[in-house]
């Protein structure tokens, strides 16, 4: 069946937008050569991960659709996209998720979209170009696609991010990690003896991932986090109904899958190269039937690379909530960090003008408490660059009183994948890398006179 639509949604809602102005600020490089999307995709993207440009695979072998990947590996390439210097981005969305939560804009449920313009006769899940990222990764994986689903009792809706794995024409398996609401929803569905509908959408703008990477602690359960994306957008998001199911689907999506799961039904999934650079294993976890496929007539898969692309969406979001907590929590914070040699949100650096002894503490206790995946946190003055790992080690080194200023918090919560933490359970640190308070001048910063070179007769400068 194919539909006709022209719609002009601002350009964060829409991937095909984005990827026009990706273009015009050059910041898109094209790769026209046939590539396997079994492996050789993955490894020519990772040739470009982390540069400020985004790569669109314009033929890839036995399909009919381009593979768009990059869009989340550099903060640089996002700052650009939303207009801001890359520093301020968890400023930026800091702000977008505290609108939502004082004024929340709830999607608007539209008659048509883009996504529905072809809805496929058949569910054949070999049409998509679905690459094969990591060497022993265990088939083709969806790991940007967002999900939709809403609770069995109260029909509020949530979105989220997980892997899925192709192990069928029509079906998928899932990783739902612990703590997640779609764990909670279809726990509920299983008391009920139902099944657990949703959508998988694929090939969303920011707006949208965002909303589905946004924390837990920042989108509790009884709201809905779709919201978040109509912050971005700066106008509701549209919706489009199901057609076989109860779940509304992303109208701006260049796929979207209605899908169930029938609670009790597993099958074995992985492994898959995760966010850590470790292999997660094979485990039974819950089967996906893949109901109806509907696509815009001339999609473009979105993938990501696992690393970098994860540290900047559920990173960056970590980031802004806990920087809006310790805002509100502890007096004199200034800025955090999640250091990507950490993961992306394994490890939290945080700026603190302290005004009291005692608080770069506290502020160790607020951070680990705003988000519970975090293994390390480290505080440091206001005269420290916390995105500067050389920087920060030096205020370690020559700050940190090793005696009184480590704190180990054993037996917490933590995040799954990171092998430290076995069975989501670990032990946390904390280093207080403040100089002592009150502030004495043996801990005083040497400086230099700050220098403007306009005007100086200058030659043979490298830079
Ligand atoms: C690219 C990417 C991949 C992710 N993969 C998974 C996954 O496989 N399983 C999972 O439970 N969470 C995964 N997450 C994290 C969740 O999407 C994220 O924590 C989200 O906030 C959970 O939503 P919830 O708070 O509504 O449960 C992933 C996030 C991103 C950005
Ligand atoms: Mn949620």
């Amino acid at each position: 069946m194919e539909r006709d639509f022209s719609g002009s949604p601002r350009v964060i809602a829409d991937l095909g937008r984005i990827i026009d102005r990706l273009e015009a600020l050059g910041r898109l490089v094209r790769v026209r050569s046939e590539v396997d999307p079994r492996h050789d995709l993955a490894g020519i993207a990772a040739r470009f991960e982390g540069g400020p440009q985004a790569v669109l695979f314009e033929k890839v072998a036995g399909h009919a659709y381009p593979v768009f990947v990059g869009l989340y590996w550099s903060r640089e390439l996002l700052g650009a996209l939303f207009d801001q210097p890359e520093t301020a981005l968890p400023q930026h969305v800091a702000a977008s998720i505290k609108s939502w939560q004082s004024a929340p804009v709830d999607p608007l449920v539209v008659a048509d979209g883009p996504v529905l313009e072809v809805t496929e006769a058949e569910v054949d899940l070999s049409t998509l170009p679905i690459p094969i990222h990591a060497l022993e990764d265990g088939g083709s994986y969806f790991d940007a696609a967002v999900v939709i689903a809403k609770d069995p009792e109260t029909g509020v809706r949530n979105a989220s991010i997980q892997r899925f794995q192709v192990i069928g024409t029509d079906r998928l398996v899932i990783n739902i990690d612990a703590g997640r609401h779609l764990g909670l929803y279809l726990d509920k569905a299983a008391a009920r003896g139902e099944p657990l509908a949703f959508t998988l959408n694929v090939g969303v703008g920011p707006g949208v991932h965002f909303a589905a990477a946004a924390p837990a602690e920042a989108a509790p359960v009884e709201t809905d986090e779709l919201g978040i994306a109509s912050a971005f957008h700066g106008a509701p998001l549209e919706l489009v109904a199901g057609t076989v199911g109860p779940v509304e689907m992303v109208a701006h999506a260049m796929w979207a899958l209605e899908c169930e799961i029938r609670p009790g039904e597993v099958h074995a999934e992985g492994p898959f190269a995760e966010v850590t650079g470790y292999y997660a294993r094979v485990e039974p976890r819950p089967l996906v039937r893949v109901k109806r496929i509907h696509r815009r007539r001339a999609p473009i898969f979105h993938t990501l690379l696992s690393g970098a692309e994860v540290f900047n969406s559920v990173g960056l979001l970590g980031e802004a909530n806990v920087l809006a907590l310790l805002r509100v929590q502890v007096p004199g914070v200034e800025d955090v960090y999640f250091s990507h040699g950490g993961c992306g949100f394994y490890h939290c650096v945080v700026k603190i003008a302290q005004k009291r002894a005692g608080w770069a503490k506290q502020a160790i206790l607020a951070t680990f408490a705003a988000f519970p995946p975090l293994k390390m946190v480290t505080v440091v003055d206001e005269d420290v660059d916390i995105r500067n790992g050389r920087d920060v080690e030096w205020a370690m080194t020559t700050r940190l009183d090793a005696k009184t200023g480590i704190l180990v918090i054993e037996n917490a919560f933590g995040h799954g994948l990171n092998p430290t933490f076995p069975n989501y359970l670990g032990t946390k640190v904390g280093f207080d890398c403040t100089r002592p308070f009150p502030h004495t001048p043996a801990f005083d910063r040497a400086k230099t006179k700050a220098m403007a070179l306009d005007g100086l007769d200058i030659v043979g400068a490298k830079r």
